[in-house]
Parts: structure tokens; sequence; C-alpha cells
């Protein structure tokens, strides 16, 4: 990092790419960065790269994910004409192909690239096999860690308690990728301008807010209604970001919860510019929220403020004060500077502040999202069973969710959800050989009663109509497949009360 600050800067970039929450994660580490070099007139030396391009920033774009190539030819255009690239890339399951692309690429020319790749499991974890692709993570993976020994590659794989263990980055690795990267890049900034070795200290989790801000957040989407994060800052970009993560791990509607940002895309700062003409899920700024969201707003829904002392606090209070007049559901995480005391030793930089509050408001936001989810019906047993098969990875996970609840081999989980998917009982031979991840309708749960109760793909569905909470229609199935036939004919199902 510092070889490349310390070269000369036209000639040298630094890369962090990666897909999904970690591209997100990525993206605003890089615009924080590179601001504060900004505001120390140092040349902004930082690029990211999310899979998807911009839209996926606050859209899910799972199956860009997939293109091993698109992640090299990305990574080569960005940096046409750079002598030292050090390239961050970071797949939190070790698994995504862009990602695999992007070190191989880099692999292939290190004269130029410093690749490091950041994920949570052992290189011998690393995902195997990929679609259409000569090479696997795993390959990958273990050539960075040889090439390791001789200083031209490095990985960071730190294996963090329940970070391994979740089933989406959100939870999984993006708090942990947040803290790793800020230290690196501070660190790195501080040797190379300043001559001083630093260990950025992080924050206390603010968990004592969590219950009662998750149960106000259930009853929202219980009721049908919303839950809007109104976010000044990076603030504003961590409210976004946790709410587009919502629809491809629970299957929620993009409109469930939404995140709005001062200024926009202005504030954003993203590479694209302003996206509000690609549609609804790209309208982002208070300006809209003020527009669209407002005068329809109800007394259910749930309005979340995400801002710190320093922020234009008469703005805050000028919308707080219009939202107050449609309904008195409404809170805020605000971060305040009187309230902690830190010792001298640990005294931080305003950057080092605003890190803490956003750790803080993620880890707040990411509880306040599951919570509500949990509540909702969205989990059964631990495991996320509503997420939408978007791409290879997530097939594979609904595959194996589907082992893992009815003890069936591989293959037959595998044709249930393909029935599922294709909305068919007679799968033809053809059917499994096309990219069938690039579905979005959440497939698992109908999978799930057709194996577990022996029924067609019509009498499963009717089943998870008849209960609108999938939790209930998972558990009401197993509970009853000891009693045969407990799917009753379609015409005879009695409605739920
Ligand atoms: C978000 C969800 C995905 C991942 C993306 C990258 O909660 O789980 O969008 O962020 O698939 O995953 P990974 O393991 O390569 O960082």
């Amino acid at each position: 990092f510092i070889n490349v600050l310390e070269k000369c800067q036209n000639e040298s970039l630094i890369v962090l790419s990666g897909c999904g929450t970690s591209g997100r994660i990525a993206f605003l580490l890089v615009t924080s960065f590179n601001e504060m070099l900004k505001a120390q007139k140092q040349k902004q030396i930082c690029s990211y790269i999310i899979a998807g391009g911009d839209r996926a920033l606050l859209t899910s774009q799972e199956a860009p994910e997939d293109d091993p190539a698109l992640g090299a030819r990305t990574l080569d255009k960005i940096c046409a004409g750079k002598k030292h690239v050090l390239f961050i890339g970071i797949s939190c399951g070790m698994s995504a192909p862009f990602v695999a692309g992007q070190l191989d690429f880099c692999l292939k020319h290190l004269d130029v690239f410093t690749p490091v790749l950041l994920g949570f499991n052992p290189v011998h974890m690393a995902r195997e096999p990929m679609q259409d692709c000569s090479f696997h993570f795993k390959d990958v993976a273990e050539r960075m860690a040889a090439e390791q020994r001789h200083k031209k590659a490095f990985v960071l794989n730190p294996v963090l308690g329940a970070e391994a263990i979740s089933g989406s980055s959100r939870m999984k690795g993006g708090s942990a990728t947040k803290i790793i990267l800020e230290s690196i890049l501070l660190a790195g900034h501080e040797a190379t301008f300043r001559g001083k070795r630093t260990t950025p200290e992080f924050c206390h989790n603010q968990r004592h807010t969590y219950d009662f801000f998750f149960c106000k957040s259930f009853i929202s989407l219980q009721m049908n209604a919303h839950v809007y994060y109104i976010g000044w800052q990076t603030l504003g970009t961590i409210g976004l970001t946790d709410a587009s993560e919502c629809v491809p791990t629970y299957g929620a509607d993009f409109d469930d919860i939404r995140g709005f940002i001062n200024n926009g895309f202005r504030e954003m700062k993203n590479k694209e510019g302003d996206l509000s003409f690609l549609g609804p899920e790209f309208i982002i700024g208070h300006k809209d929220f003020v527009e669209t969201i407002l005068p329809s707003l109800s007394q259910n829904d749930m309005m979340l403020f995400l801002f710190a002392v320093n922020d234009d606090l008469h703005e805050v209070t000028a919308l707080a004060d219009q939202v107050r007049r449609r309904t008195s559901n409404l809170h805020a995480i605000a971060h305040d500077l009187e309230k902690f005391i830190i010792p001298v030793n640990f005294k931080e930089s305003s950057f080092q502040q605003r890190q803490r509050w956003e750790l803080s408001t993620k880890w707040c936001l990411n509880a306040i999202s599951t919570g509500a989810h949990v509540l909702k019906g969205k989990v059964y047993m631990n495991y996320m069973i509503d997420l939408r098969v978007t791409n290879s990875k997530l097939y594979r996970r609904a595959i194996s969710i589907l082992q893992r609840f009815t003890g069936c081999s591989k293959s037959k989980c595998e044709r249930a959800l393909l029935r599922a998917i294709y909305s068919t009982d007679d799968l033809s031979e053809d059917m499994a050989s096309v990219d069938v991840w690039k579905h979005t309708d959440a497939v698992v749960p109908t999978a799930l009663v057709m194996m577990q109760c022996g029924c067609t793909l019509a009498e499963a569905r009717h089943h998870l109509d008849c209960h609108p909470v999938i939790r209930d229609a998972v558990s009401a199935c197993f509970n009853s497949s000891k009693t045969k036939n407990f799917i009753k004919p379609l015409d005879s199902v009695e409605s739920e009360p």
C-alpha cells in the first residue's frame, strides 16, 4: 500500500472490488477515503468496482457475480495506463467468480498488479467448480497463497466467529470487511504521509437500541407498511446498503425497507452519477422522499433518521417536523461527540470518528432489518429460506437448504428446485442445462413443501398461499408430514383465519 502511494501517483491506483454487499462496502470505503485525500489536497488515488455497475449499489444484481471474464475486463479498463496497482478483491465466502477472474488477471500481470484477496474462509474451503470457466476460486486462492511466499500477492482471510456461518454477506463479512480495509487504508496513509504507525480503535456496539427498533420495524413490515431510513452523508449510504440487501436475502419487496440520502446521487459521489432515470428503486434523495413518499406516509410506517452531530441539524429538524405532521413513529440513531469519554491515548481523527459512527449504524440497521424479517417469518430454523435464486451461489445454497431439511440426495433436491423454478411437475432434460438461476421468484419454500409432502407443484403453492407467513407454512408442513395426505385437495382446503 505504502509502495503504491509513494510511487508517482498519476501512474498508481488502489482498486477495491466486490459483488453485492462486498462491492457496496468497497464503494463506501473508496468514496470516504478519496474525500479524506481531497481534503488534504492529495490525489484521489482509490477506485471501486462493483459487479453489475452502479445500479448494484442500490439494487440486487446477482447475475454479473458469476462472470469472471467481465470482472477481468472491468479491472483492465479502469487500470489502463497505470504502472502500479494495488488490487483488493473482496469475497466474504471466497466464492465470487467475478472477483476470481480479477485475481486471475492480476496474477498474470504481477509486474503491474499487487493482488490482495479478502475473504472469511480458509483457502482450502474456497469454492471449487465455476460455471464456464477454466479455473475456479479455490485454484485462484491457492495461486494467491503461493505468491504470498514471495510477497507478490496477499491473502487476508481471518475466520471470525459468526462471520463464517451466516448465509448473507451483510452479516457474514460486511462489518469485518469494513474494519479490516479501513485499518489498512488509514494505517497506510498515516505511514506514507505522516511517517507514523497507527492502529485505529473501534467502537462500541450500541446493542441496547436493537430490541426496541426491530420490534418497531417488525410491526411496520407485518402491517404491510414500510421502514424508511433517512440518512445524512455516509450514514445515508449505510441505510441504502442495508435496505438493498433485504430483497435477495429475504425475498422482500424493494419498498418494504428503503433508504434515502441527503442530496441524493450528488452525496453518493458514485462513478455513474444520477441513476434516478432507471426507476423507482433509484429514487434516493430526501427531496424525492418528501415529494413521493411523505404525502402518503402512514402511522404504521417506521421512520428512522441517521445522522451525526456534525450534519446540518437545521435540515434534520426541518425534515423531522414535516414527518411528524404525518406520523409519530419517528426514531433516530444520532451520533454525538459528548456522550463518549475517550481516553487521551485513543484520541481519534474526524475520519476515524465517522468510521465508528458508520460501523455502529451498520450493526444497528443489520440487526433491525434482520430482526424484523425474522419476526415476519422469513427465517426457518435460522435459515433464510425465502432467498431469491438469482446466481450460481444462491442456486447452490438453495439446494443445500433443501438437502438439510429433507435429508434427500443432492440430485433429488435439485430436481425439486427446478420443478419450482420452471413451474412444472414434468421436467425435461434441457431444463436443467441452462442458467436456471436467473429466476427471481422465491422458489425454495415451494420445493421444500413438494419434497416433504410428496405433493404436486399446485398443491405446494396452495399450501403456501394458505399460510402467508413462510415460516408457518414450512413448520406446518414438517409438523404434519407424518400424517399422510396432510395437504388436502385444492378444492377442500379451508381458508386460514
Ligand atoms: C448480501 C448478499 C450478496 C453478497 C454477494 C457477494 O447480503 O449476501 O449480495 O454480498 O453475493 O458475496 P461474497 O461472499 O463474494 O462477498
